[in-house]
């Protein structure tokens, strides 16, 4: 039974148990020769509930960085043997930018430059032991933030707003290197180019909103018709491209083909309408040479399957 002052007090614990489940899944590493300053920084870490790791050199927290690549954040010992805080914020960055991992560096009293030095090598912050605990959780949930607003606008600037697909600057920018890598003949790869039919019709019949709700349920389609190993992007206004990477040419088209049939299926109601749409893939298999090759090859036939009477795959 919740009172209105309870349910402030409700209300502000549920936000914090938001917030506390949150951290189960951040991770840190705490990278120190001394057992005692480790395990220090690890409980402080523990009661805020993040995921925490532990290394007592800079080999051991390089190893783990390989096996943790997402991790957030890196707090570091100066004064380590072999390989001291300095030289592991150099080879940490080496691999791994300021803007997907961030790093304090921590030492005792007494070297003025050595904040300074801490991040010219890299580090994002810097602590002076001893320090008093506010401070520490201070700089931590900073630093952590910091990671986090740039992941999702990494991750906005890769969506497409409408409908959830990586959009047309993720798959030309970051997703093409990789593709092309793909299609050197080793393997099984497959690009379909797809461009709803009529689509002009479907705005000008039942107008722009209805159109858009096409085009959200064209993407729930193709993320619940391609369950693994696939990519997909809306690259235009009513074109999606569709990479598979472990189908042979056969059943790869075969997949295709089910997915143009499927959408010929579906029905979807909008303001009182029911809407039916179909669409014309075209399909490039491997042994283009570049990316520019692939999407020219694909573009051919999805032309041609518009020429052919729309409503088919062209491989
Ligand atoms: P075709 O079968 O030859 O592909 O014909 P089409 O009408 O689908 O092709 P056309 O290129 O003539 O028209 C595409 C239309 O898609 C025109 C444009 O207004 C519409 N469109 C583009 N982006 C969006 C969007 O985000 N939302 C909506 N609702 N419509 C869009
Ligand atoms: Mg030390
Ligand atoms: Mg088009
Ligand atoms: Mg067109
Ligand atoms: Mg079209």
């Amino acid at each position: 039974y919740i009172t209105k002052e309870s349910k402030q007090a409700y209300t502000y614990l549920q936000h914090l148990l938001v917030k506390l489940r949150v951290n189960h899944l951040i991770k840190v590493l705490v990278v120190d020769d001394s057992v005692s300053a480790r395990e220090y920084i690890k409980h402080l870490l523990k009661r805020h509930n993040y995921d925490v790791y532990v290394a007592s050199s800079g080999e051991e927290a390089m190893k783990q960085l390989e096996l943790h690549p997402d991790l957030k954040l890196i707090i570091t010992d100066k004064e380590m043997p072999n390989m001291d805080g300095i030289e592991l914020c150099n080879k940490i960055r080496s691999k791994y930018s300021k803007d997907e991992m961030s790093i304090i560096g921590i030492s005792g009293q007494g070297n003025q430059s050595l904040t300074a030095k801490f991040i010219k090598n890299g580090a994002n912050d810097f602590l002076t032991k001893p320090f008093c605990l506010e401070e520490f959780y201070c700089k931590v949930l900073q630093n952590i933030e910091f990671i986090e607003s740039l992941d999702t606008i990494r991750k906005q600037a890769n969506t497409d707003y409408l409908t959830g697909l990586y959009n047309r600057r993720y798959f030309f920018e970051q997703v093409s290197p990789e593709i092309v890598k793909r299609f050197d003949g080793s393997t099984n790869s497959t690009l379909a180019m797809m461009d709803i039919d009529h689509f002009k019709s479907v705005n000008d019949t039942y107008g722009h909103d209805a159109g858009d709700e096409i085009l959200k349920a064209t993407a729930l389609l193709i993320q619940q018709h391609f369950s693994a190993d696939y990519l997909a992007a809306r690259i235009g206004g009513e074109e999606f491209c569709i990479f598979l990477d472990t189908l042979g040419r056969d059943e790869a088209t075969l997949l295709m083909d089910n997915f143009r049939q499927e959408m010929e299926n579906m029905s979807v109601e909008v303001g009182g309408n029911t809407i039916k749409c179909t669409i014309s893939i075209g399909i490039t298999h491997c042994c283009e040479k570049s990316f520019d090759g692939i999407m020219i090859k694909a573009d051919e036939l999805l032309y041609e399957a518009k020429e052919s009477g729309r409503n088919i795959v062209i491989t």
